[in-house]
């Protein structure tokens, strides 16, 4: 089989792309491990960018999200008894971000490329990259039964951290930068009305802790807990009192609890591979970078380098030309570096850490002070949020 790009992974990164490529005439294959009910079920992302909604309602997935999505103005820093809202309206006009569940994204894009008679393999197995330094690669798959070789123009390595696609890059072509974060989260979704009309991002001596929500039923919790930790470790009951702790610190302020919908630990971590391209293969989304959730930026990250790679591969089937294809990875890059500052920022700004001791401690709490009290200080932190408009 032939088509011109091919595309490991139906996340929200190789799903966006397949649909771009295809409103600029581009056929493509997406090929996709997990069956369907679970990648339209995965619970992940909650927090849309402005640029991440301007391209979905530029490429026709806004009616739903514009329906459903919540537009927010704000969040709150909660700690030391206090809260402290970061008014985005006052601080960065004319920006917001939209609380859409990633389960919902990457079901209107489902939904949007079988529509258009769009081409997504799901199940497949086996997946391993041909001749990709050449011009002509190809993907070998399983599906149904029997091998497949999809041959290409172009590879797009859309498969998240765990993914194949990276993992066929020969030693010595990538520079990987990173860290492991010494703790994980622990997310909870439920179904009861949220407790307050915006995100809060609560730091505390017991640990972080996040208020979110999909839905004015839907709320998703999640605190910061060991490493390694196991759900078991944390029946519901256990849950809702710890959060309680955490987020219980405003006067008159309270929590509503309500049954659990879903658990889950993640990992904490920061991850770069330098550069995001091996001859036709192109690596975008989490197959290229990872950050800790605390900036709510890994989806719009995705949806950043997708939108750059539509545009490179678009030029070259139109004129040949790889101009753009060539600065991929470093456009790419330039973005990914700066998201990686906000979020580590944001994340040794909320977390506690073991072996921090009183000084640390105090530090962290006069950046939380400073952020919370200085105009210059909460637009830096409301316009890395929203998302930096352009490059
Ligand atoms: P994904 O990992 O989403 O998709 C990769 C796909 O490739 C998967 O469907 C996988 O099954 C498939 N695949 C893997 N190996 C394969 C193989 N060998 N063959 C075929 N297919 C294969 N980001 C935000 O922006 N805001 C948030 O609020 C936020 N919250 C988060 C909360 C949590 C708990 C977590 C874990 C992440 C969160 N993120 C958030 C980050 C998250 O959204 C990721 O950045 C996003 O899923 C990245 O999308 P993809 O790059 O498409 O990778
Ligand atoms: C979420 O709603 O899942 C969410 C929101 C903000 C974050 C991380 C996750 O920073």
């Amino acid at each position: 089989m032939r088509t011109q790009v091919g595309i490991v992974g139906a996340g929200p990164a190789g799903l966006l792309l397949s649909h771009l490529l295809h409103l600029r005439g581009i056929e493509s294959v997406v090929l996709e491990a997990r069956d369907r009910d679970h990648v339209e079920h995965r619970v992940r992302a909650g927090v849309l960018e402005q640029g991440t909604v301007d391209t979905l309602v530029a490429a026709g997935l806004g009616e739903r999200l514009a329906r459903e999505g919540l537009v927010h103005h704000g969040i709150e820093l909660r700690f030391g008894g206090q809260a402290h809202r970061i008014a985005f309206d006052e601080l960065v006009p004319g920006r917001a971000v939209t609380v859409y569940g990633q389960q919902e994204v990457v079901r209107d894009l489902i939904a949007a490329r079988l529509a258009a008679g769009g081409d997504i393999r799901f199940g497949v197995s086996g997946v391993t990259l041909a001749d990709v330094t050449t011009t002509r690669p190809a993907v070998e798959f399983s599906h149904e039964g029997r091998r497949h070789r999809l041959d290409c123009d172009f590879v797009a390595g859309c498969d998240g951290f765990h993914g194949v696609c990276r993992a066929a890059i020969p030693d010595g072509v990538l520079t990987v930068y990173g860290r492991e974060h010494p703790f994980a989260w622990l997310g909870v979704l439920a179904e009861v009305p949220p407790s307050a009309a915006e995100l809060i991002y609560a730091h505390s001596d017991r640990g972080f802790a996040l208020h979110s929500m999909r839905s004015p039923a839907v709320s998703r919790f999640y605190l910061q807990v060991p490493v390694g930790e196991e759900v078991a470790a944390w029946p519901d009951e256990r849950f809702w009192a710890e959060l309680r702790v955490r987020l219980e610190t405003v006067p008159g302020w309270r929590l509503t609890a309500g049954p659990v919908l879903e658990k889950s630990v993640a990992a904490m971590r920061s991850f770069v591979t330098e550069p995001l391209r091996w001859g036709r293969l192109y690596l975008a989304g989490d197959a290229a970078h990872i950050v800790p959730p605390t900036g709510a930026k890994g989806l719009n990250l995705a949806a950043f380098d997708v939108g750059v790679l539509t545009t490179a591969l678009a030029a070259w089937f139109a004129t040949g030309s790889t101009e753009l294809l060539d600065v991929y990875s470093a456009t790419c890059l330039r973005r990914v570096w700066r998201v990686q500052h906000f979020s580590w920022w944001m994340t040794t700004l909320l977390h506690t850490f073991t072996g921090q001791d009183a000084y640390d401690r105090r530090l962290q709490l006069s950046q939380l002070d400073y952020v919370a009290t200085s105009r210059a200080a909460a637009t830096s932190l409301a316009e890395n949020y929203v998302g930096l408009a352009g490059a």
